[in-house]
């Protein structure tokens, strides 16, 4: 069986920003076979670019672990907040059925369920196996995904693959279990409570022992470890290493989320999370050795949306129709033909917006941030964002760096000078913020803050708008007007923006 296709960064000849062909003038690097690009072509989080157009969802099945992790609390029961683990409400598998149908019927963008706890969904085997089994009658044209700590991993690797399932995500935070007894207390294997080193001897082993097996069943494994510094920030790159040797296909480095009030031990003992910088340059170390997710939104249990979006609450129990939902599997596929149309139209304008900057030296870059709604394009309000999408842009194109999370500002019709502070300090090493309109005081101090209010490119798509603020940035640059603050050509080690794009370009 040949192993997927991984980016090795490390080799000099790889046009480093274009994993796949984009007719972009780059190198081609390796091509994903057809049928590995349609599995990642709409899956919101394999795709960084499918994030702009398509939905998942959570279903909370899973509610049992079989091991113990020093940032988990699954008591911890909060609306208002977005981290794995937190959930409101747990559904047998029939509820779980009931409310995808639903949920397939009102946002015609769902194109991915996952299992993702809040618990481990292969230590819930019985009602993940009925929930998957279920969805996969009622609604074939969902893509079933399921996130697990890989403990019980190996011996499901048959059976879930029999199901179809195709993308399994696998928490991976160490392979030394020095590092690992600073992360778990314990792991239940076979009925056994074991403790300290020998339990993440156990797990590690599993944990390879089971992407291995999901790999030669041509399954997309999606390794998450979380970035936890002072325990196993340098040990990472040495993780992704053993797990792109084992055969994952994406790596996706989260923060840690660690606050007193969650109740974890990390989050008792004062264990910090990483900040946006520590966190990049984690990712930057281990991109070297495979793909890496930067979009990641460190979902609920239970999220329903694009990511970055929270619509569980329109979805509880409670509010689902008594009846049985209407089947939605013609409004799914036009969804999918206008995302086609939107995807061929962003094409052409990078390609244009690529050739009008062919020209700049490739060693002046920017950093911009990005208001947007979804769909891909710069379309929000400076005011109403939660969150601002952040990329790195030269010559060759815009790379992704990651998201940083903001307070609204606009709070209705006044300004919130807190939440306007919060916004400077989180956008500081940007160049530029693109946004649909920005209000005059922000605008003033942005500008003060040596960040442009930028509103020209409102409604383009977001790369062909990034290009063009910076074709301006050049010009400004070379006439002497403004000093670049940046030379971090993007082709540097950088991951390509999206890798599906190129299947539609
Ligand atoms: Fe869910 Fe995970 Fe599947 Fe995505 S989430 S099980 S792969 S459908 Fe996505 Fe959410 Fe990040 Fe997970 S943004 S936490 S990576
Ligand atoms: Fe919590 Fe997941 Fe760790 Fe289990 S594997 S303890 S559910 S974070």
């Amino acid at each position: 069986m040949s192993p997927l296709p991984i980016v090795d960064r490390a080799t000099p000849t790889q046009a480093a920003n274009c994993t796949f062909a984009r007719g972009c003038g780059d190198e081609p690097g390796p091509e994903l076979p057809a049928d590995v690009a349609d599995l990642v072509r709409d899956h919101p989080c394999y795709s960084e670019e499918a994030h702009h157009h398509f939905a998942r969802m959570h279903v909370a099945v899973a509610p049992a672990c079989n091991i113990q992790c020093h940032y988990c609390n699954r008591k911890y029961d909060c609306a208002n907040e977005s981290r794995p683990g937190v959930v409101s409400e747990r559904l047998t598998p029939e509820d779980a059925i009931r409310k995808v149908l639903v949920v397939a019927a009102e946002v015609p963008e769902l194109s991915v369920v996952g299992i993702a706890g809040p618990g481990d969904a292969l230590a819930n085997a019985a009602a993940t196996y009925a929930t998957l089994e279920g969805i996969r009658r009622a609604a074939p044209d969902l893509t079933l995904c399921l996130s697990t700590n890989g403990l019980a991993l190996p011996e499901h690797v048959e059976r879930l693959a029999a199901l179809g399932v195709r993308h399994v995500t696998v928490t991976v935070n160490m392979i030394d279990p020095e590092v690992g007894e600073r992360i778990y207390p314990w792991i239940v294997r076979d009925g056994r409570k074991v403790l300290g080193r020998e339990a993440s001897r156990i797990l590690s082993e599993r944990q390879l022992e089971g992407i291995a097996r999901l790999a030669e069943k041509r399954v997309l494994v999606k390794v998450n470890s979380v970035v936890i510094p002072g325990v196993n920030e340098a040990h990472l790159p040495d993780v992704v290493r053993a797990v792109r040797k084992a055969g994952a296909f994406l790596v996706n480095l989260v923060p840690l989320i660690s606050a007193p009030e969650h109740g974890t031990h990390y989050g008792m003992a004062g264990q910090r999370g990483p900040s946006a910088e520590e966190l990049e340059r984690v990712q930057g170390s281990c991109e070297l050795d495979s793909r890496v997710m930067r979009h990641c939104r460190q979902c609920r249990a239970d999220a329903v949306g694009r990511l970055g979006e929270d619509r569980f609450e329109a979805f509880t129990l409670a509010k689902l129709p008594p009846g049985p939902a209407r089947d939605a599997r013609v409004l799914r596929a036009e969804r999918r033909g206008a995302v086609g149309r939107a995807r061929e139209l962003a094409a052409r304008e990078r390609q244009a917006a690529l050739l009008r900057v062919a020209d700049v030296p490739p060693a002046l870059a920017a950093r911009v941030a990005v208001a947007t709604k979804g769909g891909g394009l710069v379309d929000q309000h400076f005011g109403h964002a939660r969150e601002f999408l952040v990329y790195d842009v030269g010559h060759a194109g815009a790379r992704l760096v990651g998201r940083r999370a903001v307070d609204r500002y606009c709070t209705g019709g006044d300004g919130d000078d807190d939440a306007l502070t919060v916004a400077l300090r989180a956008l500081a090493d940007c160049d530029a913020v693109l946004v649909a309109k920005v209000g005059h005081c922000p605008k003033g101090q942005l500008a003060a803050a040596g960040i442009e209010p930028a509103t020209d490119q409102a409604f383009q798509p977001i790369e062909a708008a990034a290009l063009a603020w910076f074709e301006s940035f050049a010009a400004r640059v070379a006439r002497g007007e403004v000093a670049p603050r940046r030379a971090r050509p993007p082709a540097e080690g950088a991951a390509p923006l999206d890798a599906a794009r190129a299947e539609v370009a």
